[in-house]
């Protein structure tokens, strides 16, 4: 997308990807410019700050970081700029993304991460999440998510038989 990204989706590795890809997608879905980079807590954390001191400035208006094992990337994300940051637990193969769950969920009071669901549906949902706070300010948003919901009613109801494909 080349409109100036409103959304920042950060991820602490390449390995995240196969989570966040399932935000971007909403997120394009959804016609939400966006834009996606490798940013590591642990691996990168000078990037991280230069990430989050620029994020304001820059026009973005929420962050949705992903990350897993000791996963800190939402947490200092969020402690360095006042933008709105959902975080996103990523399941990781030793502990199935509790970790990941309970790094990011018990932040301190004072700097706020919204949490969501582990891996794929918490992805999908901080997309979801973002376009319905962007959605408050722009009425075009504010339609094209209503069609979005309203397809994925009409999906369910399409289909009421058990098993059928
Ligand atoms: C975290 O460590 C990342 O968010 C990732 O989920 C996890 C493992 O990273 P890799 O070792 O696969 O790069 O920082």
């Amino acid at each position: 997308m080349s409109a100036q990204p409103l959304v920042g989706v950060i991820m602490g590795s390449q390995s995240d990807w196969e989570t966040m890809i399932h935000a971007c997608e909403t997120l394009e879905a959804l016609g939400i410019p966006f834009e996606k980079d490798v940013v590591s807590a642990h691996r990168t954390p000078d990037k991280l700050f230069d990430y989050a001191d620029a994020a304001v400035g820059r026009g973005l208006k929420v962050i949705i970081a992903g990350a897993g094992g000791a996963a800190h990337l939402p947490g200092m994300v969020a402690a360095k700029t006042r933008l709105p940051v959902l975080g996103v637990p990523v399941q990781s193969k030793a502990l199935s993304g509790m970790d990941s769950l309970l790094s990011i969920v018990q932040m301190p009071a004072g700097v706020p991460v919204g949490t969501l669901a582990i891996g794929r549906s918490g992805a999908i949902n901080a997309a979801l999440l973002a376009a319905a706070t962007l959605a408050t300010h722009d009425e075009a948003l504010a339609e094209r998510l209503d069609a979005w919901r309203e397809r994925q009613t009409q999906a369910v109801l399409d289909k009421p038989e058990p098993g059928e494909a």
